[in-house]
């Protein structure tokens, strides 16, 4: 499975990570939100033509009522060259055992933490999209079910095309002081993407066939194979420069332009590999 990972840069931190930082990275630093997707045929909508993206975040949810924990993640040092060769660069991350190898940081398989963060101090950041229609940003919000273990830990949120994320942003406007957002911060609009036989936003119409009711619901990992293979086999682009084409075409062309414009790299999920940490 080959995951495409973009570049996401911080425009502003929320106040808590305004005081976790506090003068531990240079001022003029940039910094990234790496998500990873599976779907890069999604990813250019998403983060170009429209609104769509929101990046969700490790945020878990603790027996305390109304509070919201998360795994710690860390802000991590990253080599320069994936962008301007003079900037200074760090990435926040979940996972930092398998981004070791993904060649963004100074030594192979090796990584170098700055600061300690969870994912609770970094709901509400801004940051920036490629060629997103939202010039001012989006931002990160907390996503229950994310896995502390797979990809980097950061994900694009699809509400058309992913079941999970369409559950989590209902959830989201449903609840928005428990989860400690502003509801404006999620993007309600939800706009088609991949016509599938079934439907033109197949993640809605699973969770309404199926009778999902929650992020938790035991029928999600079902929803989420078969809307896979519907978009993959029978699904067509139905925004974007690919607008007509088959998904299973798409999918390639769009992973290129995203890599070659300079936002995206390949992301592999490396098996079994030990990463030492220094600093
Ligand atoms: C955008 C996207 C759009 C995704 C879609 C899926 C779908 P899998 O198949 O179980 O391996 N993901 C990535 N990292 C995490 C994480 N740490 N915790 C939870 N979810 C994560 O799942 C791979 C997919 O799970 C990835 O692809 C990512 O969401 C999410 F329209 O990226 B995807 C029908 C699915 N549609």
């Amino acid at each position: 499975q080959e995951y495409i990972a973009v570049k996401l840069k911080t425009l502003e931190w929320c106040e808590k990570a305004k005081e976790v930082i506090g003068d531990k990275i240079p001022a003029d630093a940039n910094v990234y939100f790496i998500p990873a997707s599976l779907r890069s045929e999604t990813i250019h909508v998403v983060l170009w033509d429209r609104q769509l993206t929101m990046v969700s975040f490790e945020c878990r949810k603790r027996e305390e009522k109304m509070s919201i924990s998360s795994v710690v993640s860390a802000l991590l040092e990253m080599r320069s060259s994936l962008g301007d060769p003079s900037e200074k660069c760090f990435t926040v991350l979940v996972n930092t055992q398998q981004m070791a190898f993904q060649g963004i940081f100074s030594s192979w398989g090796e990584y170098q933490q700055v600061i300690g963060l969870k994912g609770s101090d970094v709901i509400g950041t801004l940051v920036h999209a490629p060629f997103s229609i939202h010039e001012k940003g989006i931002r990160i919000l907390p996503m229950s079910t994310i896995k502390p273990t797979k990809g980097t830990g950061v994900v694009t949120c699809v509400p058309s095309d992913s079941p999970d994320d369409y559950a989590t942003t209902l959830d989201l406007l449903k609840k928005p002081e428990f989860y400690g957002i502003k509801k404006e911060w999620v993007i309600e609009d939800i706009l088609p993407i991949i016509q599938t036989p079934s439907s033109n936003l197949i993640a809605k119409h699973l969770y309404e066939t199926m009778k999902i009711n929650s992020p938790k619901d035991q029928k999600l990992p079902e929803a989420k194979e078969i809307a896979y293979k519907e978009g993959f086999y029978s699904g067509v682009m139905l925004y974007g420069d690919f607008k007509g084409m088959p998904v299973q075409e798409a999918k390639p062309l769009v992973r290129k332009q995203m890599i070659d414009s300079g936002v995206a790299f390949n992301y592999g999920e490396p098996d079994g590999l030990v990463v030492s940490r220094s600093g």
